[in-house]
Order: C-alpha cells, then sequence, then structure tokens
C-alpha cells in the first residue's frame, strides 16, 4: 500500500499547542457555541458519513456520481494526459474510482483528507482495482499549501472537490477556498468540484433527519471524540441532533442540543448549558447554479461547464483558470 504523507507534524491532541484544541476551546467560548465540522471524520464518524452516503434519504451521493457517470468522457477529452489529479476531502474515493476509469494516463492521484483510516482504506481499495496507478495520500488540510512530490510538481493539475463539502464553508470561507485552490492547482489548473443546490424541503430536511438516526449518530459522535481525546466529560445522552434549514442563509444547520441545564468540563475549562442552548456544529450551504458561479469567478475560477441530474438535485461544475 502507498506510504501515507503527512503535510506536516501534529502536536500532541489536547495540548495547548494543538491548533485543534485552540478552535474547540475557542469556540465553545462564543455566546453561541460552535465546534468545527471536520472533527466529525474520526475513525467511527468517517464510518457514519459513509453509511450515510447509502441512505434512501441522502440523496447527494447517488446523485453526484450518476452525473460523474455521465461527464466523465467530457472530463477526460479536456484532461491531457500525464495530468496529476488532485482529490480534496477525499473520503472513500469512492466516486474518484468512475473518473479515475475515464482517464488511465493520468501520472497519478493524489487524495488529501483529515482522515487517515478514509485514506487507508481507499489507498488498499485503489491498489487492487488500479495497480498501475501511482497514488499518493496525503493526510492534513486541503486549506493547506499543497506540496506534490518533486517528480509530478510540472505535471498539469486536475482538482477535484465533490461532495459539496465545499457547501461546508459560509461563502466568504469558500471564496478563500477556492482562490486558494486555484494557487494550488497552478496557471494550468482545472477544479469539477460537486455543488449541492437549493431544493423542496420535503427533500432536503429528511437527507439530514434520517429515519435510522445515522445522522444524528454522526453529529453526536463528536461529542465521544471530544470526550475520548480532549478528556471532555460530555454525557452524550443528554444531547440531541437537530437539523434545520436556515432559508435567509441558504443553508442547512446541524446542532447538538442540551436537553437540561449542565456543565462540561474540557481541557481543564468549565462550559454552562441552559436546557435548549445548543453547539452549532455544521452549515451545509445549499446554491442556484447562477450563484455558485459568481462565487467561483469571485476567486478567480472561469465556469467553463456544469452538468446536473434531471431533478436539478445537484450540480458538477468543471473550472478552469485560464479561458
Ligand atoms: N469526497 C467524499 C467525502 C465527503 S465527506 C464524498 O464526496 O463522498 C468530507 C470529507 O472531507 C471527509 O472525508 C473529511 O474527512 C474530509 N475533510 C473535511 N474537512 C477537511 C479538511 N479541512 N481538510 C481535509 N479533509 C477534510
Ligand atoms: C461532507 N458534507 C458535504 C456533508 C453534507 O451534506 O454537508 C456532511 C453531512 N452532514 C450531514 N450529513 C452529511
Amino acid at each position: 500500500m502507498s506510504q501515507i504523507a503527512e503535510k506536516q507534524t501534529p502536536d500532541a491532541p489536547g495540548s495547548a499547542k494543538d491548533p485543534a484544541a485552540r478552535v474547540i476551546l475557542a469556540g465553545l467560548s462564543q455566546s453561541r457555541k460552535t465546534l468545527p465540522c471536520f472533527l466529525f471524520y474520526d475513525v467511527h464518524g468517517s464510518e457514519l458519513f459513509e453509511e450515510i452516503t447509502r441512505l434512501p434519504e441522502y440523496y447527494p451521493t447517488r446523485t453526484e456520481a450518476a452525473i460523474i457517470e455521465a461527464a466523465a468522457k467530457d472530463i477526460a477529452l479536456h484532461t491531457p494526459p500525464g495530468s496529476v489529479l488532485v482529490e480534496f476531502g477525499s473520503g472513500s474515493s469512492r466516486k474518484t474510482e468512475i473518473l479515475l476509469s475515464a482517464l488511465p494516463s493520468l501520472s497519478a492521484y493524489v487524495p488529501i483528507d483529515v482522515s487517515r483510516s478514509a485514506l487507508d482504506e481507499a489507498s488498499a481499495r485503489l491498489a487492487v482495482r488500479f495497480p498501475s496507478l501511482r497514488v499518493f495520500p496525503t493526510l492534513g488540510d486541503f486549506a493547506e499549501h499543497l506540496s506534490l512530490p518533486q517528480a509530478l510538481s510540472k505535471r498539469p493539475r486536475l482538482g477535484f472537490f465533490p461532495g459539496s463539502t465545499i457547501g461546508n464553508f459560509a461563502p466568504a470561507d469558500a471564496c478563500d477556498l477556492l482562490s486558494h485552490m486555484a494557487e494550488n492547482l497552478g496557471p494550468s489548473g482545472r477544479l469539477v468540484i460537486g455543488v449541492d443546490l437549493r431544493k423542496d424541503l420535503s427533500i432536503l430536511l429528511p437527507a439530514y433527519n434520517d429515519a435510522d438516526g445515522v445522522t444524528a449518530d454522526f453529529n453526536l459522535n463528536i461529542l465521544v471524540r471530544l470526550n475520548r481525546e480532549m478528556g471532555a466529560d460530555f454525557n452524550v445522552d443528554d444531547f440531541a441532533h437537530r437539523a434545520v434549514f436556515n432559508r435567509e442563509e441558504s443553508r442547512i444547520e446541524m446542532h447538538l442540543v442540551s436537553l437540561k441545564a449542565q456543565s462540561v468540563e474540557l481541557l481543564g475549562h468549565s462550559f454552562a448549558f441552559a436546557e435548549g442552548e445548543s453547539i452549532h456544529t455544521e452549515n451545509s450551504y445549499k446554491y442556484s447554479i447562477p450563484q455558485f458561479k459568481e462565487l467561483a469567478r469571485r476567486a478567480g475560477w472561469f465556469p467553463r461547464e456544469v452538468w446536473t441530474d434531471p431533478k436539478s438535485l445537484f450540480s458538477l461544475h468543471e473550472l478552469t483558470i485560464a479561458h
């Protein structure tokens, strides 16, 4: 299996120098408590996310996969032989397999993710299905500088950012992230990006409130992780999952609602919760196609193509820098 490269040496989890610990303490100290959504993806969280992608209510994954199937030939046509495919937040890399099958002359695939278990599993699977593909799994934050192995540094880069993970960033941050990706992908760079669309609440709300409670477990798992890795003492049964649509912001918000007045200890700090007070754990912005194109333009990209499904649930955009 390919060796996993780490983008930086992490500080010990839970130490004062650990950047995640600082973000967590800052988020819980606000009058409206928040936690960053990258914390969802520990080993169990990555498994729960995969379970979510298979739920009947969670339309994005299967809809996007079908769009990628239909668009793959066109994407391949614009991809020079020897290109490097760089994926941001690659998770299981399952949808990537569709692109990889259509792009046999890539020089390498570089999946970037904060979840080591997801990178390990995906790399092992890809080694069996695409034995001649060079895979460079990279553990780290996709918002950081990307340094490719020397042999690949001059190759054209095709970025892939599926799953509507861009929707987990507020528009101003999404714009910064897209500009940063433009820098990382270089002047001949292209980006294929999945973006979830605005839609009727009868479809949207069940996708984040599934009948089996998998999304609830995914959300609550963040507390289990803080207990394990940061020595917190959350009583998980005293919190409940809530997902609502914020129409003004055009986003699904996920919260963990305190079911009673309580206080929780974490890294030597005490956090008081009133009954009904929540921790805001995730935003998932939903765009119209013109809104997203405008965001991409502001970030320095030129929208070349957009594909969608027959029900207009989800969109896949191809963005270029040079045109
Ligand atoms: N691309 C996959 C997975 C989407 S889930 C799909 O479309 O199904 C979001 C993925 O992004 C998870 O695997 C998570 O671990 C990863 N992720 C979230 N924030 C990240 C960050 N800041 N840097 C790198 N990876 C991140
Ligand atoms: C990864 N991300 C785009 C998913 C989403 O839909 O916002 C994460 C997720 N949250 C709840 N269900 C799935």
